[in-house]
Formats: C-alpha cells, sequence, structure tokens
C-alpha cells in the first residue's frame, strides 16, 4: 500500500459522531466515573485524544513503536536530551541547526555533557570521536543548511558498536522520503513545523522512538516537563500529514529544477543539494532517499554577507523568512539568520560562508520561481555595476 493509502486508512473515523476529520478534545481534564477509573485520558497534559492520533500517525508513519508531539522542534530535541546525565557525551554531525547548537552549547555542556562535532558524512570520523562515554550519535540527514548526508545505516552500526543511541533529525527528508529506524535509528526527530504539517502555519516538534524502554523514558519527559502540542496545533499537523507525501513529491520536483538552473548560473559559486550528481554525498543519497527534498543552498561568487542580503531582499515570490517546508517558498540568509547563534569560525569550518543562501522550496510552478531567481541575480549585477560606477568616480 502506497504510504499515501496508508495515511488517509489510519486516520480513525470519530466513534461517537461519525465525523471525518479529528475531533479537537479542547479539555484540560477527563471526569472519572471513580477515583482512577477512566477512559484512557486523565489529565490532558498527560495524553489527550487529539494529540493521540497525530502520535500514533507518526509513529506508525515512522516505523516506530511510539510517538511522542511536542510544543516545538526544539522541546522535542531537550526531551531527548534529558536521556543524559553528567559526564555523558554526544557526537554530533558538525553542520547542525543553530537552536539545537545552542542548546547543546549554552544548557547542556553547563551541565557536563560533551559535545564533538564531526564531519557526519565520512563514518569513519564518528569512529575516531566516539569513547564508551559516548551515549548518543547525533545526526541531521540532508543536514541545515548545506545539506550534508550521512550514512545512516553505517553510522547506526557504530553507534551500537559503543551501545550508543543514534539519533536522526530526520525534518528535512521527513517520512515522505527517508525512515531512519528502518535504517538503524534508535530516536528520530522532527521539528513538525516544517515538511509534516507544511503550511507555514504552527510550530510543532515530534519524537520517535524505536523500543517500548525509550518510549517509556521520552513519555515520562514529556508529561515531566509539560512542553506538550496543543489539542488544535495537533489537528493542524494531521491535516498537514494528511497530503505529506503529494506535497513532498511537488517539492522535490520543483527544487531539483531550480537546482539545475542554479548550477548554470554565472553568479553562482557552490551549489549544494543532494540530487545533484556534483553533490559530493548524491551516491549515498540515492540509496537512503526516495528522492533529494525541497531545499536548496548556493553561495555566490562574490562571497560577501552584503552581497547575500542584496540578493535575498530582491526576490518576490521567494519570500524572506526562516523556517522551510511550507507550500510557500522561502528564501533565508543562515549566517543572519537561522544559523546567527554560531560563532562565524565553527560557521565557516562547517561550509556555511557569508554569502550562503538557503531556498525552501515551494509548491508553486518551478518555472515561474526560477525567473523570480533569475530576475534576482540581474539586480544583483545592476547594484554591483552602480557601485562600480559610483567607485571610480
Ligand atoms: O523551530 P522548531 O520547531 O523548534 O524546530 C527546531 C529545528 C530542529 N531541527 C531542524 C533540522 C530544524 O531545521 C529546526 C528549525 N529550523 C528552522 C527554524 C530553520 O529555519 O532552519
Amino acid at each position: 500500500m502506497s504510504q499515501q493509502t496508508n495515511i488517509l486508512r489510519q486516520l480513525p473515523i470519530d466513534p461517537l459522531t461519525g465525523s471525518i476529520s479529528t475531533p479537537i478534545y479542547q479539555t484540560s481534564t477527563f471526569v472519572q466515573e471513580a477515583p482512577g477509573v477512566h477512559k484512557g485520558f486523565d489529565y490532558a497534559r498527560s495524553n489527550n485524544p487529539t494529540r493521540k492520533v497525530l502520535e500514533d500517525l507518526i509513529a506508525n508513519l515512522e516505523g516506530g513503536d511510539g510517538g511522542f508531539a511536542f510544543s516545538s522542534g526544539l522541546a522535542a530535541i531537550d526531551a531527548v536530551l534529558k536521556l543524559l546525565k553528567t559526564g555523558d557525551e554526544i557526537v554530533a554531525v558538525d553542520d547542525i541547526y543553530g537552536g539545537t547548537f545552542r542548546t547543546f552549547t549554552h544548557v547542556y555542556e553547563k551541565f557536563g555533557v560533551q559535545i564533538k562535532y564531526v564531519d557526519t558524512s565520512d563514518p569513519t570520523n564518528v569512529l575516531n570521536a566516539i569513547t564508551s562515554n559516548t551515549k548518543l550519535v547525533w545526526l541531521e540527514s540532508p543536514t541545515n543548511p548545506t545539506l550534508k548526508v550521512s550514512d545512516i545505516e553505517a553510522i547506526g552500526k557504530i553507534a551500537h558498536q559503543h551501545d550508543a543511541l543514534l539519533v536522526v533529525d530526520n525534518t528535512f527528508a521527513s517520512p515522505a522520503l527517508q525512515q531512519p529506524i528502518s535504517l538503524g535509528a534508535d530516536i528520530i526527530i522532527h521539528s513538525a513545523t516544517k515538511y509534516l504539517s507544511g503550511h507555514c502555519d504552527v510550530i510543532a516538534g515530534v519524537v520517535v522512538t524505536k523500543t517500548p524502554k525509550l518510549s517509556e523514558a521520552i513519555k515520562f519527559f514529556q508529561n515531566t516537563s509539560g512542553a506538550i502540542l496543543s489539542p488544535f496545533d495537533s489537528w493542524l499537523t494531521i491535516r498537514g500529514i494528511q497530503t505529506l507525501p503529494l506535497r513532498v513529491k511537488q517539492h522535490c520536483k520543483n527544487a531539483l529544477k531550480v537546482a539545475q538552473f542554479l548550477e548554470k548560473c554565472p553568479w553562482v559559486d557552490k551549489i549544494y543539494y543532494p540530487g545533484l550528481p556534483s553533490h559530493k554525498n548524491h551516491e549515498i543519497a540515492k540509496v537512503q532517499q526516495k528522492a533529494f527534498g525541497g531545499v536548496v543552498s548556493f553561495s555566490l561568487k562574490e562571497d560577501t554577507p552584503e552581497q547575500a542580503v542584496q540578493f535575498v531582499s530582491s526576490t518576490k515570490l521567494f519570500n524572506l523568512a526562516e523556517s522551510l517546508g511550507g507550500v510557500k517558498s522561502l528564501i533565508c540568509h543562515p549566517a543572519n539568520m537561522t544559523h546567527a547563534s554560531v560563532p562565524r569560525e565553527k560557521r565557516l569550518s562547517t561550509g556555511i560562508q557569508d554569502s550562503l543562501i538557503r531556498l525552501s522550496v515551494g509548491i508553486e510552478d518551478a518555472d515561474d520561481l526560477i525567473q523570480d531567481l533569475q530576475q534576482a541575480f540581474e539586480q544583483l549585477t545592476s547594484a554591483n555595476k552602480q557601485a562600480q560606477i559610483f567607485a571610480e568616480f
């Protein structure tokens, strides 16, 4: 059965009314027949029927034991980090989302957790960094924003040989393209704000666990910290997931066309898209993913923040905003926006150049998107010419 059919088939029809849309149970508590005697729901921080539909759906899509919905992707990440104790280590991908880097550095290092960043696109680097103190190996694949792809299966084996768990932030691929548990991951994270919900109208996060033991631990942290997803936001995310395979197909098709256009552009220096044979991880991406995703990054020949700022301010269909994975195209300058919390030296060492630009390619017509980029490049050229004339005077 296709993933699209599976999603629509498994969403329950409300047994009380026949409602085809999942009801929003906007309640904080549930009346009990006698103390401790209830219908599986007692207090809505611990469990809520709307949230449960989403949690069961994402667990099924990722092939996990349990799913847990949080009020943001970072809240989901925080719940997983609570598995650690002082003295534990994480081996993490070096090109990591800025907010995850900030949580690692400014919260968990303070509690004595050590983080080692390595280029995980070569599994040998993980093998060299891992020690008996390593409890988590942390991947994003593809990464944010340089779209590095790591061999999840190979790294899973290394992690397990050293009694560590493999965590994969699957935000960029989504389960429509990649199911990390089937490749050996133990825990999956999503910023459900992105492809899962898909319309830039909700902030949400999920964790999917492989085993009942991990499910019990994450459930405990979800209930203890209380950073749960609200019933309405759960409903929005369920609604988004109903069209996930359909949307992702169009994102991928458009992104490939945009990447092929950028590859031929005289203004572009480096281009990052795992679907291009020139991408250094294209081979593993082909094996591991169904298609290559909707995010494309590139740097400019004139590698200055000013050039990037000028470019990202000139597009009309690509809206200048953080985030990705929504139906509308977005453009962003990571050095100033999503990765501003990463120190410049570290940023540069992971390939996030001053002029790096990230596109979240939406589901508009690809030719319209390409035309928009073309006119922005032309504006850049005429602005540069004008600056040159002024400089000569
Ligand atoms: O924004 P939030 O829902 O809390 O998710 C955090 C997060 C986690 N993991 C990855 C790979 C992410 O990209 C994000 C959020 N990223 C952006 C907001 C962004 O524009 O890149």
